[in-house]
């Protein structure tokens, strides 16, 4: 058995849980919040058999779009004044970040 993280975008979270739910995926779904943008995201958890972690991956990855989004970059003030006005720069998200792990043991109680 493996455990699935997947963080994906919120706006591609009601498509890629929908595909999962269709095809009898059992997952939690967890409102996060990216450590850099610091902006919300959707983090699955899916515990499932080995053989069937490629299709869980395939409907995740086909559900998940990368997107451009403009952050502000934090500029040292120059002088005695802060700089009015940050730089902007383009961040790339996504697709999915997802990480694959073992599950030693597994038990509903
Ligand atoms: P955030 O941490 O808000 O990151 C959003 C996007 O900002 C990232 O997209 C990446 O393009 C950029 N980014 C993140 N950290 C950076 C850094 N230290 N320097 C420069 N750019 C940086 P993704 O890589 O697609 O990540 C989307 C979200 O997935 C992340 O949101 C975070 O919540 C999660 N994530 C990504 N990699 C992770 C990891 N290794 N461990 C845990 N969570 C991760």
């Amino acid at each position: 058995m493996k455990m699935i993280t997947a963080i994906i975008n919120n706006n591609d979270s009601d498509a890629v849980c929908g595909s999962l739910r269709a095809e009898g995926f059992y997952f939690t779904k967890m409102s996060t919040t990216g450590g850099f943008l610091r902006s919300g995201n959707t983090t699955l958890l899916l515990g499932t058999e080995d053989d069937r972690v490629a299709r869980a991956l395939e409907i995740i990855r086909s559900n998940s779009r990368k997107r451009t989004v403009s952050t502000p970059v934090p500029v040292m003030p120059t002088g005695g004044e802060l700089d009015m006005g940050l730089p902007m720069s383009s961040v790339v998200i996504g697709g999915a970040t997802v990480f694959v792990t073992p599950v030693e043991q597994f038990e509903k109680m």
